[in-house]
């Protein structure tokens, strides 16, 4: 494990056990770059991958052809993002192989980009082409979102060299992994604790910072920094890292958003402070509204504006309360162990500080339910230890 900057690490000696990694990267909020040994096993990068490294069109279109994916047209901007359309991944393969017959003329042709297809849920078995490191796995939000059959938070990405990501900060502020699968990419990273410096010095985030004049200074003030990300390797980004991302060549990765007890409480809070700016927007209806009214409108923008609002928040807590509950009569590993007693503490702290604000009485109950679980756990688990 070698720090390269205090925000950015990369780990390609000796691989650190989970607890390491969770107690050094996690919760420290650490950008790390990981070598290629966390996906040398995957299926995917033997059949999307030709023998000589490059993204297996002809494999892809026949497998996944007829699937309907969202494709963004990286020339044009829509908010702090690219307009998308959905499309056959075969109409876009079709698309990639012009290009590249073409020499990536981007005169005559747009940059698309494939994102954010939800593969693992459209494709049946399609789950077995890769597997999560042990690094990620303990994840709050797909396992909600799996064991309730919503929309999940794992994608696969792919576009021809050139294609972008306009700068950004992950939904809600949860974690990100990404992994290539092969090509190239080059990400510009900026620390949380500069974000707002960031917006400050410029009148509006640009998509890409590059194209900023006097960009040099900017970048040096806000203490950005590049990484560029090879076939095979995982980078994580953390939480409320800014970030723009760069395909240097044909690149096709997997990505996952997710909540765990290391950036729970920072999930929570960011809820919070949402929270209180949808109140000041619509704060000229509140005379309207009974409390019941006003209290509900103000989580429906919030799940509208911020991408989760307390009320599916509470949900996901409540779901990972219950599975805790189950497991805690099991026997376990050391780092079952390790991930269980942080799960516990964690929930139980952020159930506490929903018990105590008085904006989500209507939540409260919830969270008392949620305490009483957990303490039940912690219960047993000194009576054990007696
Ligand atoms: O790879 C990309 O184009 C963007 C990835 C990204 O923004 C992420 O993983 O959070
Ligand atoms: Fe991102």
């Amino acid at each position: 494990m070698q720090f390269i900057n205090p925000y950015f690490c990369v780990i390609n000696d000796e691989l650190p056990s989970y607890e390491e990694f969770y107690k050094k990267i996690l919760s420290k909020n650490v950008v790390c770059l990981i070598d290629q040994r966390l996906t040398a096993n995957w299926d995917c990068r033997k059949t999307w991958v030709t023998n000589d490294g490059a993204v297996n069109l002809d494999f892809l279109q026949a497998k996944y052809g007829n699937k309907m994916c969202p494709v963004y047209n990286c020339n044009k901007k829509y908010y702090d993002s690219n307009p998308s359309k959905m499309m056959h991944m075969k109409e876009f393969i079709e698309y990639w192989k012009t290009v590249i017959s073409q020499n990536y003329n981007y005169e005559s042709n747009d940059v698309l980009y494939l994102k954010d297809f939800h593969m693992f849920q459209e494709v049946t078995g399609s789950e077995d082409v890769y597997s999560v490191p042990q690094y990620f796995q303990s994840d709050y939000l797909n396992e909600y979102c799996l064991a309730n059959k919503l929309t999940d938070y794992r994608f696969v990405y792919m576009g021809p060299k050139m294609s972008s990501t306009p700068l950004h900060v992950d939904v809600f502020g949860s974690f990100s992994w990404s992994a290539n699968i092969c090509g190239l990419k080059k990400w510009l990273l900026i620390p949380p604790k500069n974000v707002k410096k960031l917006k400050q010095l410029l009148p509006a985030v640009p998509g890409d910072l590059y194209s900023v004049p006097g960009h040099e200074e900017i970048l040096k003030q806000v203490e950005a920094f590049e990484i560029t990300q090879k076939g095979g390797q995982t980078l994580f980004v953390p939480s409320g890292f800014m970030h723009q991302v760069l395909n240097g060549e044909d690149t096709i990765s997997i990505n996952h958003n997710w909540i765990n007890a290391a950036n729970l409480t920072l999930i929570y809070d960011n809820i919070i402070e949402a929270h209180e700016q949808v109140q000041k927007e619509i704060k000229d209806l509140k005379a309207t509204l009974s409390k019941e009214e006003w209290q509900e409108n103000c989580q429906k923008i919030l799940a509208m504006h911020f991408g989760i609002n307390l009320t599916e928040f509470l949900k996901i807590i409540s779901h990972i309360a219950s599975r805790l509950e189950k497991e805690s009569t099991k026997s376990t590993s050391s780092t079952q162990k390790f991930r269980f007693e942080h799960d516990v503490d964690v929930i139980f702290n952020v159930a506490t500080k929903i018990r105590s604000n008085d904006h989500f009485e209507s939540c409260w109950n919830q969270a008392d339910m949620i305490q009483k679980q957990l303490s039940t756990i912690k219960h047993k688990k000194l009576a054990k230890l007696l």
